[in-house]
């Protein structure tokens, strides 16, 4: 297998501390976004949509989202699971990783991409070259505060996102904190307390690990 990447991404580093807490190890190829590497000629042969991170398998095929590369790593490294222990959990893993991903990740991507000038052109991840929409920054940030509270409310119901364990959505609402903070100018909410009460839960759990 080999991976392509590059590390300080949001959807790389979910991969990345995916693999890092299972103690995976796989050879690594960093594809440098701040060159735009990842749109040129060499790299799109291997992910024509022009993203990262993508992992290509032995037999030749390319898994190009962090979710089905995380549910296929899990297959073959069971231990420390990060995707529950049974067929519930792992619905409900997948069932929290999706939510955040649309409801708060999609967020600030539309804040990000549309009210970055250096965005213009490229308003979505990839090779397609699309325009910047201005009026997506403010449906972005109504978006990701309606994000926050649906995330705090599951957090006033459980220990972690998906439950009683530590999961690969815990990792991406970890990633998310701090992608929102600076890309986003909008931090975890202060009366989000379930959420600030949770942030050292799920570092102790991933450092822990
Ligand atoms: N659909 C992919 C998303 C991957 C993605 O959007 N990656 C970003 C980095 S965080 C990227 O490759 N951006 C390329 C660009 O901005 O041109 C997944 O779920 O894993």
């Amino acid at each position: 297998m080999k991976l392509y990447t590059y590390d300080p991404a949001p959807n790389p580093k979910r991969l990345g501390m995916f693999m890092a807490y299972k103690g995976i190890d796989i050879e690594t190829v960093q594809v440098d976004m701040m060159t735009q590497e990842q749109l040129g000629e060499a790299y799109l042969e291997v992910n024509p949509l022009g993203t990262v991170p993508a992992l290509v398998l032995d037999d030749g095929t390319t898994l190009t989202e962090v979710i089905g590369c995380c549910n296929y790593l899990e297959s073959l490294y069971p231990e420390k699971p990060l995707m529950g222990s049974t067929d519930l959990e792992r619905a409900q893993v997948i069932s929290w990783d999706h939510l955040l991903f649309v409801s708060v990740f999609m967020a600030v991507a539309e804040i990000f991409r549309n009210g970055n000038p250096n965005f213009a052109g490229r308003a979505l991840p990839g090779a397609l070259g699309i325009e910047q929409i201005p009026a997506l920054v403010e449906r972005g940030q109504r978006r990701l505060e309606a994000g926050w509270r649906t995330v705090d409310k599951r957090l006033g119901e459980a220990d972690f996102l998906a439950g009683d364990n530590f999961s690969l959505a815990d990792i991406d609402l970890m990633i998310l904190a701090e992608f929102a903070g600076w890309a986003a100018k909008s931090p975890v909410p202060e009366d989000c307390a379930n959420i600030l009460d949770w942030m050292p839960r799920a570092k102790a759990s991933f450092e822990g690990s």
